[in-house]
């Protein structure tokens, strides 16, 4: 049910990916984020916040900058660069080893963010918005995660065929780039572009909408296609979050990125000895 994928990384181990779901933990470091009690705090704050994540199980820090919430505003490369800079160079020296994902679609970031310890890019512009962003991964052989995001979709084309296409379109750019297949993920993009309708579609759908050969993220967690149905806030989201990622695990995801990494960790490990058989050692 679960394809294999060993993801290269650069001087860590690399991510194996299959049957055992690895756990992405969101570490946001935007103003509305953790304390307000200054830099000093926020950083603390944003590492103990990473510490506790990974002590939950987390197999990857995702840290971004810039919300990518609907209507929230746009942040400036310099902006983006003050938020996300300290807290890498605080978790590098505070001995954190977990791989660091930074999610940008700004090349500039990502750059210096490798530059400063992250491993992986989060791209939720999929290689497709500035030109560059191939080449920063390509420059540093990071592996790239690749977002469908689709702005302004030919709504009467299916969106599977639109996700086919977008995809294989990211691929080519890869490749021109000189990024390597093995170095790419590929993620529907729950939320972006998709009425509730699609965005449950595509869950059920999972590995119709990804070109075969590829690892799936799944990033669902606190969303408003869970908000939206059962008529809570953010915080209240995590039952439904759970729900998704298990249906998303069943059905081929590989990678789950996600705010309550506890919770979310333990419902994937039951989903995985229920699909495999739990661990040899247990029997
Ligand atoms: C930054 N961000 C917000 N939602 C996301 C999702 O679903 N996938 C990825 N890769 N990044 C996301």
């Amino acid at each position: 049910m679960h394809t294999n994928h060993t993801i290269a990384l650069p001087d860590r181990p690399p991510l194996i990916l299959g049957q055992t779901a690895l756990v992405m933990g969101i570490l946001n470091v935007t103003p509305d984020s953790f304390s307000d009690g200054g830099q000093h705090n926020l950083v603390a704050s944003a590492v103990a916040h990473a510490r506790q994540m990974i002590a939950e199980g987390a197999d990857i820090i995702d840290i971004g900058g810039e919300s990518t919430r609907p209507g929230a505003e746009t942040v400036g490369v310099q902006q983006e660069l003050d938020r996300v800079m300290p807290v890498i160079d605080a978790l590098v020296a505070a001995g954190i080893t977990a791989p660091i994902s930074i999610d940008t679609y700004k090349p500039l970031v990502a750059d210096q963010a490798i530059q400063a310890g992250a491993c992986i890019i989060n791209d939720v512009h999929g290689l497709q918005g500035a030109p560059e962003m191939a080449d920063v991964a390509a420059t540093y052989g990071v592996p790239v995660i690749a977002m469908h995001w689709q702005k302004d979709r030919d709504r009467s084309v299916p969106l599977v065929d639109d996700m086919l296409r977008y995809f294989a379109a990211t691929i080519a750019r890869a490749e021109a780039a000189g990024i390597s297949r093995a170095s790419l993920v590929l993620d529907p993009g729950f939320g972006f572009g998709k009425t509730l309708r699609e965005n449950y579609a595509l869950l059920q759908d999972l590995q119709h909408a990804c070109p075969e050969g590829f690892p799936i993220l799944v990033g669902t967690s606190r969303k408003s296609m869970i908000g939206k149905l059962l008529e809570n806030q953010p915080e209240q989201r995590l039952a439904g979050t759970i729900a998704t990622n298990v249906l998303g695990y069943v059905n081929g995801g590989h990678i789950f990125r996600v705010h309550d990494v506890k919770a979310n960790r333990d419902a994937l490990r039951v989903a995985q000895a229920t699909l495999y058989g739990p661990p040899a050692q247990l029997e």
